[in-house]
């Protein structure tokens, strides 16, 4: 047997962390053989919501579950974390905008940059899912002292899984058919979802895509879907965004292959993407956990366009949480 590695899940009383907390002990993101200590960070009023959750954890019999840990000091629940979860963070409200949202959130992640930087394991992979989540990923990253800028990424995963559940459900076959969708940019309305290189049953996706289906009712289906989840549950996307951390943490954990998938990275300048702006770019992760970008790329006008608009968003932001970097 594996010795345990040590998750780290903030917010772990939400509704995201509701899902996510049972994939993870489930084994579909470290692996079937990969035991785990759960180290979960909540905020002191939601401590008595956060023992219900312990309970019913206790009550699953988890066979991969060492030990729960939970806490409202977060360094404690980044205490040699191999791998963190930053899901905990104040959802968008009806009369919030984006601006707000950085406003509210962008402190949270101050403080937890810090723990993780005082904390974590030298080699720990923290994923950045609380919105806005690159900026959040940004400030996370800076605060974060004695850590590399490879140990951080930010969700996009969930508009790839939705682009690829629009395309496989237009031409009738399993996602599974589906390869190396990828987005570009910030996790907002403005990313990009990228089909030159997805190929569907092997062939490539452009060739069996109508270019107005792909222009029309694709990229605004992916970009509004968010809001149209909300409308019709009442509630927001919690179940696929936990399903999509697992799948961005499993890609980075285990290696992706040759498959390209995407996450939010601080830049290196790819693409002309300024340095230090966490942009999502097409990636593929080694058995090592090194993500590499897919470079080489033609970009086109409309590509192009469509990226310095996520630029221009995410620089924006930036300046907005200048004094917390
Ligand atoms: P919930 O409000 O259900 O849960 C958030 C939890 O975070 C709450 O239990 C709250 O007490 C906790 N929390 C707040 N501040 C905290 C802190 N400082 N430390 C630890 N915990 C803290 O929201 P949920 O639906 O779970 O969504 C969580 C975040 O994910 C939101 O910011 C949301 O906007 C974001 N999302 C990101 C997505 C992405 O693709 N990147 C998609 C889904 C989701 O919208």
């Amino acid at each position: 047997m594996k010795a345990p590695i040590r998750v780290a899940v903030t917010g772990a009383a939400g509704n995201i962390g509701y899902s996510l907390l049972w994939r993870l002990a489930s084994g579909s993101c470290f692996g079937p053989d990969q035991p785990m200590i759960l180290q979960l960070l909540e905020i002191t009023p939601v401590m008595d919501r956060l023992a219900g959750v312990v309970m019913e954890l206790t009550d699953s019999a988890f066979p991969l579950v060492n030990d729960i840990v939970a806490t409202d000091d977060a360094n404690v629940a980044f205490r040699d974390a191999d791998a963190i979860f930053l899901v905990g963070s104040r959802p968008r409200s009806k009369d919030m905008d984006r601006a707000d949202l950085v406003a509210a959130n962008g402190p949270i992640f101050v403080g937890q940059g810090r723990a993780i930087g005082e904390s974590a394991s030298r080699s720990v992979k923290v994923i950045t899912v609380g919105n806005p989540c690159n900026t959040n990923c940004l400030i996370a990253r800076a605060n974060a002292k004695g850590l590399d800028g490879s140990c951080f990424s930010a969700m996009t995963r969930l508009d790839q899984n939705r682009a690829v559940g629009q395309v496989a459900a237009k031409l009738g076959v399993p996602p599974a058919q589906v390869q190396d969708v990828f987005v570009w940019g910030n996790h907002s309305d403005k990313m990009y979802p990228d089909l030159r290189l997805a190929k569907v049953s092997n062939l490539p996706a452009l060739g069996q895509l109508d270019s107005a289906w792909i222009e029309g009712e694709f990229r605004t289906t992916v970009a509004t879907r968010g809001k149209a989840i909300i409308q019709a549950r009442g509630a927001s996307s919690a179940a696929s965004a936990a399903s999509a951390a697992v799948d961005h943490m499993a890609d980075w954990w285990r290696g992706t292959g040759e498959r390209v998938v995407s996450m939010a990275i601080p830049s290196q300048g790819w693409y002309d993407v300024p340095e230090g702006l966490v942009f999502s770019f097409p990636v593929r992760v080694d058995a090592e956990g090194r993500i590499s970008v897919v470079e080489g790329l033609e970009i086109d006008q409309a590509t192009r366009d469509r990226i310095l608009a996520n630029v221009s968003d995410l620089q924006t932001e930036r300046e907005a949480v200048a004094e917390l970097l």
